[in-house]
C-alpha cells in the first residue's frame, strides 16, 4: 500500500515553516468536561459566555484583553515594583517607554482602557456634541453618550459588509465625515474618535494614507483626532504588510509615524501590552493634560499610578517594547490567520480579510434561518461552547444594546460571533481543535432555533443578560 505523504504546516501553505519566537516555561493544566456538563453550566449561565466559570471552560477565546501570557521578563519585572502612593520608579518607565515607542508627550496611566475613555469624554464631550469614528466599541461609544455626545459612524461601508476584502476595511470615510461636519458644524465636533485594528469590524486595519488624509481635513476644520491604540501594533503590521513604501520599516517606525499624526491616545494595554490589566491616556496639549491629570485622582488614583500597582506598571513598561516586536506581531496574526484559512477553505462565513485580533463568524449567514432578534451571533456562541468547551463572544444584536432615544433594539449590519486568541497562550493544535468544533456546529446548523432574552440590563446589556432556548 502506497502511504500518503504527510505534509508539515508550512509545505500545506506553499513555505517554508516559522515557529513562534519564544518557547514554553510555565504551564497551566485546562479540561475538557462533557456534554452532559456543558448542557448544564451553560444553562445556568443563562446562554451567556460571560457568565460561565473559567473553569468549565476548555479553550478561552472569549477575549484576548488582559488574557495574554507574559513573557520572563516582565514576571522578572513585577518583582521591581516599587509600591510608593506617589512617584513610583515603575511609572517612569512607563512614562518613558509610552514617549519612545508612541511619542506622546505626557502620560497618565489608568486602571484599564475604559478609564481612559471616561476622563477624555469627560473632558472634550459636552452635551450636543457629535463623536465620529470608525464604527463604534461598546465601552468607547458609552463614555460618549454619558458625556453627552452622540457617537457617529463614519467608518467606509466596506467595513459592513463580511465577505469584501478591502485591505484596509477600518478606513474612515471621509466624504462621510465631511458631509458631517458641514451638517453640525466643527465646533460641536470635539475630537475624531480613531481605532486602530477595529475591533467590531473584525480586526480590521486603517491605512496610513487614511490617516494622512484624516488629518489634512482635521487640520483645515480645527478638529482633533484621538487614537485608540488598543491594538495599534496590530494594525502597523498591516501597513507593513501592505501598504507601499513600508514593507522595509519596523512595526516600531510605523507605530511612531502614525501616533504622529494624531493628538493624542488611549490604551487599553491588556491588549498589545501583554499584560493582564492596565492602561494609559497620553496626549501633546499641556492645557488638556491639566485637566485629565486633575480628573485621574477622582476616579483613578494619583497621576503617578492611575489605579496601577507599581508591578503592574513595570510589567506594562516592559511588555510595550515586547509587543511592537516584528517577529512577535507577525507570529501573533499569522496564528489568527491559520485558523481562519482553515475555515475559509471549509467555506465556514466569517469576517474576510482575516484581521488582527480575532476570527469574527458570520452569523448572519451562518444561521440564514434566525432573524436578528433570535440572536444569531449569541446562539452560535452558546452552540460552540457546548459542543467542544471552546468560548466565544457576541459581537452583534447584543452588544450593540439600545438606541438611548427610541429605546428599540439597534439592529447592527455585521451580527457576528467572535473567537479572540490571547497572544502567546494557545498552540496550531489548540487551533485545529477549534476549527473543527466550528465545522461540527457549522454541520448541525440548520437544526438550531435561537435564544429568547429573559433578563437585560441597562447598560452593557450583553456582560450580563440571560437567555433561554427556543424549542
Ligand atoms: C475585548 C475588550 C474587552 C471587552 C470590553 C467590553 C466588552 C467586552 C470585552 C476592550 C477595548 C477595546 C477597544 C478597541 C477599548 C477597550 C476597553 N476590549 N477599546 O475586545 O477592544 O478597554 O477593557 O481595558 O477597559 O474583548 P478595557
Amino acid at each position: 500500500m502506497k502511504r500518503k505523504k504527510i505534509k508539515t504546516m508550512g509545505e500545506q501553505f506553499g513555505r517554508r515553516s516559522w515557529a513562534e519566537p519564544w518557547k514554553i516555561k510555565m504551564v497551566e493544566p485546562i479540561k475538557l468536561t462533557s456534554r452532559e456538563e456543558r448542557e448544564r453550566t451553560i444553562k445556568e449561565a443563562g446562554y451567556n459566555t460571560f457568565l460561565l466559570r473559567s473553569e468549565d471552560v476548555y479553550i478561552d477565546l472569549l477575549t484576548d484583553s488582559g488574557t495574554s501570557a507574559m513573557s520572563d521578563r516582565q514576571w522578572a519585572g513585577i518583582m521591581l515594583g516599587d509600591e510608593a502612593y506617589a512617584g513610583s520608579r515603575n511609572f517612569y518607565h512607563l512614562e518613558e517607554a509610552v514617549r519612545k515607542y508612541y511619542g506622546y508627550k505626557y502620560v497618565l496611566p489608568v486602571h484599564q482602557g475604559r478609564g481612559a475613555e471616561h476622563l477624555i469624554s469627560k473632558t472634550l464631550i459636552k452635551p450636543g456634541h457629535y463623536i465620529p469614528g470608525n464604527m463604534y466599541f461598546t465601552t468607547t461609544r458609552l463614555h460618549q453618550e454619558l458625556a453627552g455626545g452622540t457617537f457617529v459612524d463614519v467608518i467606509i461601508d466596506e467595513a459592513h459588509d463580511p465577505p469584501n476584502l478591502h485591505p484596509f476595511k477600518g478606513n474612515i470615510d471621509i466624504n462621510k465625515l465631511e458631509a458631517l461636519i458641514k451638517r453640525v458644524g466643527a465646533e460641536n465636533i470635539p475630537f475624531i474618535s480613531l481605532a486602530g485594528t477595529v475591533n467590531m469590524a473584525g480586526g480590521q486595519p486603517v491605512s496610513m494614507a487614511n490617516l494622512k488624509a484624516l488629518r489634512e481635513l482635521c487640520n483645515v476644520y480645527g478638529i482633533s483626532i484621538n487614537l485608540d491604540a488598543t491594538r495599534m501594533a496590530e494594525n502597523c503590521f498591516f501597513i507593513q504588510e501592505c501598504e507601499q513604501g513600508y514593507q522595509d520599516k519596523t512595526i516600531a517606525e510605523i507605530l511612531r509615524e502614525f501616533c504622529s499624526y494624531t493628538d493624542g491616545a488611549w490604551m487599553s494595554s491588556k491588549k498589545d501590552h501583554l499584560v493582564n490589566i492596565g492602561g494609559w491616556l497620553a496626549v501633546n496639549d499641556k492645557e488638556l493634560f491639566d485637566k485629565l491629570c486633575n480628573l485621574v485622582v477622582v476616579y483613578e488614583g494619583l497621576h503617578t499610578y492611575g489605579g496601577m500597582a507599581g508591578r503592574d506598571m513595570e510589567a506594562l513598561a516592559i511588555g510595550i517594547s515586547e509587543g511592537v516586536q516584528d517577529d512577535h506581531i507577525r507570529s501573533r496574526i499569522e496564528q489568527v490567520r491559520y485558523l481562519g484559512n482553515i475555515l475559509i477553505n471549509w467555506n465556514i462565513p466569517i469576517v474576510r480579510p482575516v484581521g488582527g485580533h480575532a476570527i469574527f463568524l458570520d452569523a448572519k449567514s451562518f444561521y440564514s434561518h434566525l432573524p436578528q432578534d433570535k440572536f444569531p451571533a449569541q446562539t452560535l456562541a452558546a452552540e460552540l461552547y457546548l459542543d467542544s468547551g471552546v468560548r466565544s463572544m457576541e459581537r452583534g444584536i447584543v452588544s450593540a444594546g439600545r438606541d438611548p432615544e427610541t429605546g428599540n433594539h439597534r439592529y447592527p449590519a455585521l451580527e457576528l460571533t467572535r473567537l479572540a486568541i490571547p497572544r502567546r497562550v494557545y498552540t496550531q493544535a489548540h487551533m485545529d481543535v477549534v476549527s473543527e468544533a466550528i465545522r461540527a456546529v457549522y454541520k448541525a446548523r440548520k437544526e438550531t432555533k435561537g435564544l429568547k432574552m429573559i433578563y437585560e440590563p441597562k447598560y452593557l446589556r450583553f456582560f450580563q443578560a440571560r437567555f433561554e432556548k427556543i424549542t
